[in-house]
């Protein structure tokens, strides 16, 4: 028998991106470790990617390309070879790209965050097929444009450093699920006396375990960021020496935040008054004592209509206080600017240069609306054909019922890459199997750390199961291009992965990566503790005359949601619940969902609601509920605890549609709005009523 650690990377969507060791056994992956010298993974690794055997080696995987027999969403279908599947989609595309390639739409997302199984061939494909281009936005364009606007770059506080820290504000995340390793030095952190404030509608597990917990209105945080400026600044707990050095338009942000109030923003972020002062006390005695004041930033306060704006206003903090000053201090909201990647060369957009235009973009947050446009001169093609890959639009899209109803036109020719047959695999014309992080090789940046990370293959595909890579690089040559790229290998291909050149990829060398599984960026631990914003001015910029012509406020100010009882109290009347599906610990995404371990642990779609509001509807723990509104419903069993707050529920997510009862998930009542920055979807701006199932 021989035995082989192999180094990997995780590949999902989650900050962490742990280094792995995956033990191999006569070809057979027997376990996977946290890599203990990686210094954010410590060796630790959550029960999903534990489990990541259990995945792989999974009973349900797709192992040969198969060909739809049934109707559309039925799931029924027969094996046929990848010799009649590249044939079949070479010819399908090639006669729609004889028309207009615009015709065609690729669809991916974050299933693998591996640079290579992403946007390299397959970028490289659709770019010389001159295909309409896909805006992703689904997860952190709002928060990303907002902070950009103000910091300059998604670069931030190094959380390695979290454990100096002697005020920990986390705004909008839930790490015990979805940031472990941040998580473990926030305990360190309290170890060492560190106070921990976590501002969330949602008394989540994280939540539990804070100090303070601050339950606003979904949707506020604009707002509560205003009035903690307004007594900031009202208060004079300020750091003159690094506003006057360090930032742009401090007068007028000092006018601007005049009209926020404790009393005032304590109303409309649906809190108290007492609240905000203390919060804002809290923040500037610890920065300005010189102590580690650090804001960790996060997804869950971005789906909403001004979740952008939410973002920007936070950003504001740190520089008012000189918390950027300390390492420990700051703000982080994503690393992932940090990276020197190489777009150009890893998918080519020079490719598309021959079709003379710019490609259609296509918004993959509006893809139920897409995919039931007619042409139009506005529009462009209607969309004939779909590519998916790394994403489970079915599921995850939001206002489902038109995304089901897109993809369930017979007009429409789709093409599904999975590991399994997904509620969106279930509307493909070919599903092709595609291999696990285990299967093929990869490189990976990551967004809540500063480490490249090498993946190498650990054992050989399953089945038939080929590399998204493999399955562009055939389907390329299939249609006659024959340009030099299409023939680079996964190796080839992750070694341009990085900037050589750059200053902090230290001489990016692919071959002592995979070698060494990972190395740091050369990054400082306090990036703007002396200034050095990446904005245009060179400073943190309370005015940005960048948002201005954007057509955006230039300075920090509140967009209510879309639906709250406050903006849109005529709605309200008929669906007065504000509601939230933040991930489930146990899935990601909507990946794991079939994992039986996993699905068995969160059991099945529930409703957190307030006994408040289950009372007022003759709802007991345990009752089976409808959730609706005016886009659709879906059922869930209610769990009746004040966990959620009067006037809000929440629905822990991803479920795939196939595991409930009636077939469907939160995404029937979420809505395509989009944010005010970053095209991005409000998956958290909605409101819904709910009423007992009697039959259940
Ligand atoms: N286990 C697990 N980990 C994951 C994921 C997963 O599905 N499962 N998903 C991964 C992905 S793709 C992402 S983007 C991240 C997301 O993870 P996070 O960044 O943690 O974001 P969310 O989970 O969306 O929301 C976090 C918290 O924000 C709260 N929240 C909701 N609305 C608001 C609001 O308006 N304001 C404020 N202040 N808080 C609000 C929610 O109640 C929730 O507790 O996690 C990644 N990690
Ligand atoms: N209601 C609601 N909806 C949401 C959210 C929410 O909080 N609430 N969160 C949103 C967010 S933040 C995000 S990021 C999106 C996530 O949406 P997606 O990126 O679509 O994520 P997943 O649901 O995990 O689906 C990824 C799929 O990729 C497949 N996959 C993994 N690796 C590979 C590979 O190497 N090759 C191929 N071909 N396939 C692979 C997996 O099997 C999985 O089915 O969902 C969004 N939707
Ligand atoms: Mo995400």
């Amino acid at each position: 028998m021989t035995t082989t650690i192999v180094r990997a990377a995780c590949p999902h969507d989650c900050p962490d991106t742990c280094a792995l060791l995956v033990t191999v056994k006569d070809g057979v992956a027997t376990e996977v470790k946290g890599d203990p010298e990686h210094p954010t993974t410590a060796g630790v690794l959550c029960t999903k990617v534990s489990r990541y055997t259990e995945r792989t080696y999974h009973k349900d995987r797709l192992l040969y390309p198969m060909r739809r027999i049934g109707a559309k969403g039925e799931g029924k279908f027969e094996r046929i070879s990848w010799d009649e599947a590249i044939g079949t989609i070479a010819e399908r595309l090639g006669a729609i790209a004889l028309r207009d390639p615009q015709a065609i739409l690729p669809y991916s997302f974050a299933g693998t965050m591996g640079l290579v199984q992403t946007e390299s061939m397959a970028g490289r494909f659709f770019n010389r097929l001159g295909a309409s281009q896909l805006e992703r936005t689904i997860c952190s364009s709002a928060g990303g444009v907002g902070y950009r606007y103000t910091v300059g770059a998604r670069i931030g506080t190094d959380l390695e450093q979290v454990q100096h820290a002697k005020l920990i504000v986390i705004w909008g995340g839930n790490p015990i699920a979805s940031n472990l390793h941040f998580w473990t030095r926030v305990q360190a952190a309290k170890r060492n006396g560190a106070r921990i404030i976590v501002i969330d509608p949602y008394r989540s597990l994280t939540a539990e375990k804070s100090h303070r917990h601050i339950a606003l209105l979904p949707g506020t945080d604009a707002a509560l960021a205003l009035g903690l400026m307004h007594v900031l600044i009202g208060e004079d707990l300020l750091d003159h020496d690094y506003i006057a050095r360090h930032t742009l338009g401090f007068d007028q942000l000092k006018q601007r935040v005049q009209q926020w109030t404790p009393q005032h923003t304590a109303e409309v972020c649906g809190i108290t008054a007492g609240e905000v002062i203390e919060l804002a006390r809290e923040y500037a005695a610890a920065a300005l004592a010189g102590e580690g004041a650090m804001i960790r930033a996060n997804y869950g306060l971005q789906r909403v209509r001004g979740g952008g704006m939410s973002a920007r206003n936070i950003a504001c903090l740190p520089a008012l206080v000189g918390a950027w000053r300390h390492p420990a201090g700051g703000m982080q909201l994503s690393t992932s600017d940090s990276f020197p990647r190489d777009n150009a060369a890893l998918s080519r957009p020079d490719l598309a240069a021959r079709h003379g235009r710019a490609a259609r973009v296509i918004n993959m947050s509006t893809i139920g609306d897409d995919l039931l446009k007619p042409a139009s001169a506005d529009f462009g093609p209607r969309i004939e054909a779909l590519i998916v890959y790394n994403a489970n639009p079915v599921a995850v899209a939001p206002e489902s019922a038109k995304v089901a109803q897109g993809f369930a036109r017979e007009d429409l020719f789709t093409v599904v890459l999975e590991h399994f047959q997904t509620d969106t695999a279930d509307y493909a014309d070919i599903v092709l199997p595609a291999t696990t992080q285990l299967e093929h090789v990869d490189v990976h940046s990551a967004y809540g750390h500063v480490y490249m990370m090498a993946n190498n293959a650990a054992i050989a595909p399953m089945g038939e199961a080929k590399p998204n890579t493999e399955f562009f690089r055939l389907l390329a040559a299939a249609m006659g291009f024959d340009e030099e790229c299409f023939g680079h290998s996964d190796d080839e291909i992750a070694a341009v992965a990085f900037r050589r050149d750059h200053p902090r990829s230290g001489g990016y060398d692919w071959n002592l990566l995979k070698q060494k599984g990972w190395q740091r960026l050369d990054m400082p631990a306090a990036p703007f503790a002396d200034g050095g914003f990446a904005t245009p001015s060179g400073k943190c910029e309370f005015y940005s005359a960048q948002m201005l012509a954007a057509g955006l406020d230039p300075l920090p100010t509140y967009i209510a949601p879309y639906e709250s009882a406050l903006s849109n109290p005529e709605l309200a009347l008929k669906y007065p619940l504000a509601m939230i599906s933040p991930p489930a610990r146990n899935f990601l995404n909507s990946s794991f969902v079939n994992v039986q371990s996993l699905r068995d642990t969160e059991g099945e779609p529930r409703l957190d609601m307030h006994p408040l509001d289950a009372g007022g509807r003759n709802i007991a723990d345990g009752d089976m509920v409808r959730i609706f509104n005016d886009r659709g419903s879906m059922q869930a069993r209610v769990r009746v605890t004040d966990r959620a707050r009067i006037g809000l529920v929440v629905g822990l997510s991803i479920w795939w549609k196939k595991f409930a009862a009636d077939g469907k998930n939160v995404n029937e009542v979420t809505s395509q709005r989009l944010t005010d920055m970053g095209n991005a979807p409000t998956f958290y701006d909605v409101l819904v009523q709910v009423e007992k199932l009697e039959s259940a």
